[in-house]
This record gives structure tokens, sequence and C-alpha cells, in this order.
């Protein structure tokens, strides 16, 4: 008989928190404990299917980082748990203080994409409405400010007007500044599916890396990075000059042609390829293939979002679909991917500094009346408040004195990471509130408050195709953690108390006390919905006609979905009216502008940041899932061999700009652009001390939008020559060694920790490097920490050579190694602590300086596939052996064949191997 569960199994609608894509899952539980995952057959979205990250989710919920109490911070790093009544009373008194001696400006709120609708709202409310302080910027700053405004200048509104069918009506794609098969692979596989069904599909790339999304592209462009605004100018020239353009939809349907047409008049197809380092040939081959599609789609992210001139990118882009009449049909249209799970959300309710729910703005005095009139106060400030930035300025300077982070991790996350930090220290005080714990912010938090996270709360979601979902909740949240609508809720009504108590003049009649439960008069997460449903009447989002039955007995929706419809709008500006003044679409005519730091003799390379496949940003949930490592361990600093002749591959690097360092193991890569170089977003303090990609990024914005320069920073790269370097490999049967070995790696220069092993048997290595030995108390230190210091281990010592080694050994098996001063034999021991392997026949070979040559396992590879376990040896093995298509490769070997999520990387291996 197999395994019966002991309470029966539910299955709880929900949609994975990770990326805009918007997956619905399944979470399977016991009604105590979220026990795994699956696809939800009937979502829109995905119809099923998940990729890596979203099949692991069930395991970063019960993780030992979460946030369980309320905890009080010291600056010095000391931690208590308090009530929570006693941590909104202290929050609420610090906030009154500074807001009575300093006034409303003082304080600001920073938060996040991935918040709720309905937490979004809130909090939004309780800046704006009740403190008076439109200080309040998110992470989606970050992500899809350019978007936001790019959509705004072209089309009128931050509509989104596309949908994911039309991906499968498109016959022409055109994939720019975005890596779908990394960060959207769910879309990816639509992507794939619809060029498997029609081979007349043309797909281009651009895209300075040779990603695994470009292993799809029939016209692959590696562009200069940052030139993408040449790029799209060049294509419209070609346009017109073959007569490829659309004369009665730009007479009827827009204005701004004759300036446009003037202003590309100068990107000839010889110019745009000296800025974008192209041949004339693709230029003008993509653009033809634009042209004369019947229905081009283009799908775009960060590469054009990240930029000091993303607006530009994005208006640049929107004058292809307009001038073409490529916009409104089906399959045609400037689809904007949405980075974050409620990104989309977040700009609908307003939850920027600039904007108000419904899609209002600040400085537009009649919207401001509509939601002071909604809210029920008599003023809104008329300002607009800081982007996320410049607010990290303004606390540095101390003009800003308390921030409440909420669901986001600046300290990695933003660029210039050192400015981050002093602005922190500076902070009078700092409220972070998490669902983990600890992260990087948390370090220089005073309260730390504990958030319920997915499975453990209801939400409101929109996603790319701006469809909203609702998350249910599963079970009940960890510990103390409460759903952060609640804590900004109880919050606003204490600070409403305190403010009477400590005699703020109140406004008008009323009292602050009463004002906020007024204000705050939430007892559920749907009378929140149903106010912000209210906020939209009568604007381009309109879902009025939607209601939380709806979204359940009908599933998701899109908007928007007016009072009485049926349903919700697939596509929008199918009529050809645009929420201009005029109705008309604008062309608008950016110059090229190169990049905002241009490289120098000194700062010779460029930089580009972005994502790995299987993690999640900060890595606070993917950090928790050790299969998630497996493909990429450690941020490595992939870079083109001819860039690399002083770098071996596997050598530490240090990479330099002018704000600071970072030192990263090199990973020799084809796939990069010569000169320009890529380092992972995801690591912070808790997995790479000395891999912050945003040690390195320069705080350079777009000047509309406020998006910061994240994909181009010069660099200078040199080799990092360390006296020694080790490792450790211990199993991670006590979770509390991670946390252990995290402090005590900030004594090394060098230091990187990854999970090995999976679920049912963890484990982990720390790689280190120093040029000092470690003193016996920190090797002792590191060995109790990595519980390798029990009288079954061995040593073996050569102070002369400064060579340290240990091993541990149970029943035969390696339990555990300690590798000071000598470490060619890691891939061996790490292999043989893996498979459980019997060792006592080699027992007196585990110190040997090399791996002996009779011993020899097969080399260590990364794992490519995740769900079948395929490293990319194995795959490689099997193209050797004759396999010629990703289906041969699933065949031989078993990769690919179940999420799906490495088939890309499967082609790109193909490709390599026949351009070999
Ligand atoms: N696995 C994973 N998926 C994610 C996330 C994650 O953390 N991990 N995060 C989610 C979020 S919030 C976001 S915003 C999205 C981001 O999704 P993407 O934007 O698709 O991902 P990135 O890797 O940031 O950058 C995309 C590509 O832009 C290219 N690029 C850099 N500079 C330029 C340029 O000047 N021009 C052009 N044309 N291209 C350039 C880079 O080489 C990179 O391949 O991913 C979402 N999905
Ligand atoms: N160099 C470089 N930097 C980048 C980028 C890049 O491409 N390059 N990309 C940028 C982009 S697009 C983005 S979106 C940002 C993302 O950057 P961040 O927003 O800083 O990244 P996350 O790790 O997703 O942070 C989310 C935090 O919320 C917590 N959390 C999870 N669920 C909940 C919840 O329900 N409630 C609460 N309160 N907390 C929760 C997590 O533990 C985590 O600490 O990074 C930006 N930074
Ligand atoms: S594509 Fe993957 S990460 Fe994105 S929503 Fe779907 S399952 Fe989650
Ligand atoms: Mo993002």
């Amino acid at each position: 008989m197999s395994a019966v569960w002991q309470s029966p199994l539910q299955e709880t609608k929900s949609v994975c928190p990770y990326c805009g894509t918007g997956c619905g899952v399944l979470i399977q539980h016991d009604g105590r404990k979220i026990l795994g995952v699956r696809g939800d057959p009937k979502h829109p979205a995905n119809f099923g299917r998940l990729c890596t990250k979203g099949r692991t989710l069930h395991q970063t919920v019960q993780a030992p980082d979460r946030a369980l109490q309320p905890l009080l911070r010291d600056r010095q790093g000391g931690e208590q748990v308090i009530h929570w009544d006693a941590a909104l009373g202290l929050a609420a008194e610090r906030f009154a203080r500074i807001i009575r001696e300093h006034g409303p400006q003082a304080v600001a709120f920073y938060v996040s994409g991935q918040l709720s609708t309905e937490d979004y709202y809130v909090v939004n409310k309780l800046a704006k409405g009740l403190i008076g302080s439109n200080h309040i910027d998110t992470n989606s700053r970050l992500c899809m400010a350019s978007a936001v405004t790019g959509y705004k200048a072209s089309l009128g509104m931050d509509s989104v007007p596309n949908c994911y069918e039309d991906i499968e009506a498109a016959n022409c794609l055109f994939i720019i500044g975005a890596n779908p098969a990394y960060a959207h692979p769910i879309v990816f596989r639509r992507i794939e599916d619809a060029k498997a069904r029609n081979p007349d599909l043309k797909i281009i790339v651009a895209d300075p890396r040779r990603t695994a999304t470009a292993s799809i592209a029939d016209l692959y462009l590696p562009l200069r990075p940052g030139s993408d605004v040449a790029l799209l100018h060049g294509m419209l020239h070609v346009l017109i000059w073959e007569e490829l353009i659309d004369r009665d939809y730009i007479a009827a349907h827009t204005e701004g042609w004759a300036e446009l047409k003037q202003r590309v008049q100068a990107y000839t197809p010889q110019r745009v390829s000296e800025l974008c380092d192209l041949p004339e040939d693709l230029i003008r081959e993509a653009a033809l293939e634009f042209g004369r599609a019947h229905a081009a789609l283009s799908l775009w992210c960060q590469g054009l979002n990240q930029s000091s001139h993303g607006t530009d990118k994005i208006t640049a882009l929107i004058n292809l679909h307009l001038a073409t009449g490529q916009i409104g049909r089906p399959g045609a249209g400037p689809f904007s991917l949405t980075g974050q799970p409620n990104a989309m959300g977040g700009r609908e309710v307003g939850g920027m500094p600039n904007l108000l729910p419904g899609h209002r703005e600040i400085i537009n005095p009649e919207h401001r009346a509509e939601i002071s009139r909604l809210w029920g106060v008599e003023a809104l400030h008329p300002e607009p408040g800081l982007t996320a930035v410049p607010l990290f300025k303004a606390i540095e300077r101390g003009e800003i004195k308390a921030v409440w982070i909420a669901c986001t991790n600046p300290v990695v996350s933003l660029p210039d990471q050192q400015q981050v930090v002093r602005a922190l220290q500076a902070a009078e005080f700092v409220v972070v509130q998490d669902a983990y714990h600890p992260t990087e912010t948390a370090e220089f938090a005073d309260l730390i408050l504990p958030a319920a996270s997915w499975g453990e709360r209801e939400a409101l979601v929109t996603n790319s195709e701006r469809r909203i979902s609702r998350l249910a909740q599963a079970v009940s949240a960890p510990g103390q953690a409460r759903p952060d609508w609640e804590i900004f809720r109880d919050f606003a009504r204490t600070l409403g108390e305190i403010l009477d108590m400590t005699g703020h003049p109140s406004p008008q009649t009323e009292s602050w006390s009463s004002r906020a439960r007024r204000l705050f008069d939430y007892p559920d997460s749907e009378s929140i919905f149903k106010e912000f449903r209210e906020s939209t009447r009568g604007r381009d989002l309109d879902i009025t006609g939607l209601s939380l039955a709806i979204l359940d007995e009908q599933g998701p929706q899109q908007w928007p979905f007016h009072e009485g419809a049926t349903g919700g709008r697939q596509r929008l500006y199918t009529d050809g009216i645009f929420p201009t003044p005029s109705g008309r679409a604008r062309f608008l005519a950016p110059a090229y502008a190169p990049v905002a730091e241009e490289i120098d003799a000194r700062y010779p390379l460029r930089l580009t940041t972005g994502r790995l496949r299987d993690q999640w940003h900060t890595l606070s949930r993917t950090g928790q899932v050790a299969g998630l490592f497996q493909h990429v361990a450690e941020p490595l600093l992939e870079i083109h061999p001819e860039d690399a002749k002083a770098l071996p591959e596997g050598s530490l690097a240090r990479i330099s700009s002018r704000r600071g360092t970072v030192i990263a193991r090199v990973r020799h890569a084809r796939a990069q652009l010569p000169g320009t170089l890529f380092l992972p977003m995801h690591f912070g303090s808790r997995f790479a001390p000395q891999g912050m990609a945003n040690a390195l990024t320069l705080p350079a914005l777009d000047p509309v939008s406020k998006q910061p320069e994240f994909k181009h920073a010069a660099v200078r790269v040199e080799p990092a020559v360390f006296a020694w370097t080790g490792a450790i490999l211990c199993r991670l049967d006590v979770p509390a060694r991670l946390r252990e070995l995290q402090q005590l790696v900030s004594a090394f220069p060098f230091a990187t920790l990854s999970r090995l092993g999976d679920e049912a048997d963890p484990a982990l290595l720390l790689r280190i490097a120093a040029d000092a030995l470690p003193d016996t108390g920190l090797l002792a230190a590191l060995d109790a920490a990595a519980g390798l210091d029990g009288p079954e281990g061995l040593d073996y010592q050569d102070a002369r050579r400064g060579v340290f080694k240990r091993v541990l050994l149970r029943e035969g098996r390696l339990q555990g190694v300690r590798l000071i001063g000598e470490d060619a034999t890691l891939d061996w021991l790490q292999a043989l602590m893996l498979s459980g392997e019997d060792v006592r026949g080699f027992r007196h070979l585990l110190f040997a300086p090399q791996t002996p040559k009779n011993l020899q396992a097969t080399p260590l590879s990364r794992a490519v596939c995740n769900c079948m376990g395929v490293s990319e040896s194995a795959i490689l093995r099997a193209i050797g052996e004759g396999a010629t298509t990703v289906e041969a490769v699933g065949k031989a070997c078993g990769a690919g064949t179940q999420c799906g999520s490495c088939k890309p990387e499967i082609s790109q291996l193909l490709q390599m191997r026949v351009a070999s």
C-alpha cells in the first residue's frame, strides 16, 4: 500500500507569488500545513503549467527563516520580542513625534509590487489620506516605472493593450530587452508552442546577451547596451523608406507624425549600425520582418525599462506599432511584461508618489477632489512625493526621518548599495515589515514586523495581461504573522489615538482617532476591494462590474469590467481611439542618448545585471529551496572568453566601478557580447556578502520615470588573488547552522553559501578565500557551526603550507568536510558526500591534495533540468551521442520532459554544439 494521508488533502486556489505571468496554482494542504502545489489547469495564464520556481513554492513557506514575532532591534543587532500592541504603539509614537516636530513630509513608506491590491490600497491611504505625506514609493519604481510613463506618453494611459492569446495570434514576435525564458517561463512556453504550431512565426530577439530566449530567435540582434532608441528609430527609418507604414492608420488615429518622420530621417541603417554595433543587414531585416507581418507583437521588460532613457525606449517602440497600425488587433501591439505579481495592481490603486487610486494623478486638482470625496478628507497634499532613489537620498540627508519598508529588501535591490546603507543608518526610525527574517534590510531596522505570506491570507493581484485573480487563504500564518493590510490598518488606528493623546492639532472638528477609525473601517479584505472598485468608476480601468463572487465563480477577469458587463475586455484600443485629449495616440520623437556612465580607460567594460532562471530577487524565498541552487549556485560573473584572458574559468575576479567592488567567480560565456559583463542581481549578504551587484550600479535615473539604470555601469575587472581558498561542506540537519555560518563568514574577504542536496537531505556548501589564515578560534567556531566538531572527525594539518583539513565520517559515509588552504578535491568530496557512498575503502585518500586518478567521478556539473536532475554534462553527452533536437535530448536523458523550464537552455547547448 502506498502512503495514506492522515488528514484529507485539500486544494485551495491561488496564484504563484513570483513573476507577473500570474500562473494559477492549487495549494495542496491539510488545513494546517502547505504540503504541495500544482498548476491550476483552469487558470487562463498557465492552464496547469508551472516553472521551476512555481513548482517548489511549498518548500518556501514553512522555512526556518520566517518572521514570526514583532522584534524590537537595537542598532548593535540585539533583538527583543515584543507584543503586537506594543510594537504598533511604539511605531505610532515615533511617527507621531516626527510628524509633530518636522511635519508629515518627514515620514515615508517604501513598499512593493508583491503586496496585494488590498495592502497597497490601505498603505497608500494611510500615507496620503491620513498622514498627509505623498512620500510613498515602491520597488515597482525599479521595475515598471518606464513602462508606465511610456504608455502614458504615447497612448494616454498606463494600460497594457494586449493579452496572452496575442502570442498565438501574432506572426511576428519582437522580444526586446526581455529574457522570458528565465523571467517569464510560462509565457515562454506559450511562445514555444506558438512557434511549434506555426513555423512561419518570425521571432526577433534584441538583447546584448545571447540569452536562453535568443535560442528561439529567427533573427538575433546583439545590440550594444543602451542603444535601443537608435535601433528602433533605425527600424522606422527603413519602414518609411520601404513604404511599409500604414498611412491610413497614422492619419486617422495618431498625432506628431511629421516631427517623428523628421527625427528618424537621420537614423540611417549606416548610422544606427555604428550606434548599436550591429550589421546594417540585421537592422534592415528586423524592420522588414516587423513591417511585413500581418500581426506584430512586441514583448519587453527590464532591458528597456531599467535605463536612464527608458521612457524614450518605450515610446520609440510604440512608434513602430502606431506607424504600422500594429495595435488594437489580435496578435498586434506593444506588450509590457510585468515583473512582479502585482506591480500592475499597485499602479491601479495609485501606490506611487504621483498617483491616486484609479489611475489618477496627484497634480490634477479634479483627481484630488474625487479621491478626497471618496475618502472623506478635506484636501490632499498637491505635490508628488519622492520616488525611490531620491527618497533614500532624502533619508540620508535627514529630511526624511522615519521610513516604513514593507515587502521589499532595498539594501540588496536599490542601486548604489552603499548609499542605501548610509541612508538607513542615518534614519531615526526604520520599520521593516517582512514575511522572512533575517533580511539584509532588517539589519538596519528598529522594528521588525512579521507579515503573513502567500497561502496564509486572501489577496487580489493583477498580472501582465490586466487579469485580476483572487488568492484564497489555505492555512493560517505562522507565529504572530499578520496580513499586511491588517498591520497598516491597525497602525493607522493606533496613530490616530497617539496623535490625539499628544495634542496634535486635529483636522476640522474630527479627532484623529475617530478619523482613523472611519478611514480604516475595514473588517475584512473585501471591504477594501469594494472601496477600491468604487475608485475605478468611469476610469479606464473601471471594474465596477466585478465582484469577489464573480472571481470565485467565473475565475480571473481582465479589466476594464464595467457595471452590467458579463466579462472583462481582452484587448484595448480596438476602435483606434486613445485616452488622450484628442483621442489620438501620440508619436514621440526622442533623440538617441548614450548610457549615463560611458566606459573609459579606467572603467573600460560594460556591466549589465539581471535574473537567473531559478532565483527570485533577493533570495528570501527561493533561497530556502536547495533544488533551486543546482542551476547556478552563486553569483557568477559571466564574461566573454576574449575579455577573460587573465581570468581562468572558475577563478575569482574583482569587479570595480566608481562606487564599489564585487568579488565573484568567473564563468566564461560566449553568450556575452565581448566588452559586456553580466552579474545576477539576486545575492546579498546572506549568501554572497561580496557578490552584491548593486554595490557597482549607479543611481542614474530616467528623467521622466525616475527608474534607475540597472542595466549599465562602467566597470573594470581583474583577478582577485588570495593567499588561500577553502570550503566547508556540511549537512543542514540543524537549520540554525545556516544562520551561524552566515554570521561567521563576515570574517572573510570572500565567501559564498549555497544550498546542496534536496528537501529530504539538505546540505550546505561554504566557499571562502582570504590572505590571513583563520586562527584556531575561528576554525573551531566554523567547525562547531557546521557540526564538524564531533570526536568522529579526522584531521589533517600542515601548518607550514597553511593546510587545515577535516572530514567527518559516520558509518563510513562522509558527513562533512572542511578544506582550508587546499581545496582542489572539493568537487570529488562533494559528490561523495551527496551520493552517500561508503568511503571506508579509500579513507586514507580523503586528504589527498588532488582527486586520486582512479577514483575520479564524473566532474560535477550544474543541473540544467531540475525536475529530472539532469546535469549540463549529461545533456552534452546526449548531444555528443547524436541527439539533434530538444525532444531527442529528452528521450536520451530525460531533460526537459517535465516543466520545460530548461528547454531553451537545451536548445542553446544544441546550437553551441552545431556552431563549434
Ligand atoms: N527567475 C526570475 N524571474 C523573474 C524575476 C526573478 O527575480 N527571477 N523577477 C521578476 C521581475 S520583478 C522582473 S522586473 C522581471 C524581469 O524580467 P527581464 O527584464 O526579462 O529580466 P532581466 O534579466 O532583468 O533583463 C532582461 C534582459 O535585458 C537585457 N538587456 C540589458 N541591457 C539591455 C539593453 O540596453 N537593451 C536591450 N534590448 N536589452 C538589454 C539583459 O541582457 C537581459 O537578458 O522578471 C520577473 N521574473
Ligand atoms: N542590479 C539590479 N538590481 C535590481 C534589478 C536588476 O535587474 N538589477 N531589478 C529591480 C527590480 S525589477 C525589482 S522588482 C527589485 C526587487 O527587489 P526586492 O523587492 O527588494 O526583492 P524581493 O527579494 O522580492 O523582496 C521582497 C521582500 O518581501 C518579503 N515578502 C515576501 N512575501 C511577503 C509578504 O506577503 N508580505 C511582506 N510584508 N513581505 C513579504 C520577502 O521576504 C522579501 O524580503 O529589484 C530591483 N533591483
Ligand atoms: S512563470 Fe513561473 S514564476 Fe512566473 S508565475 Fe508562472 S510559475 Fe510563477
Ligand atoms: Mo521587477
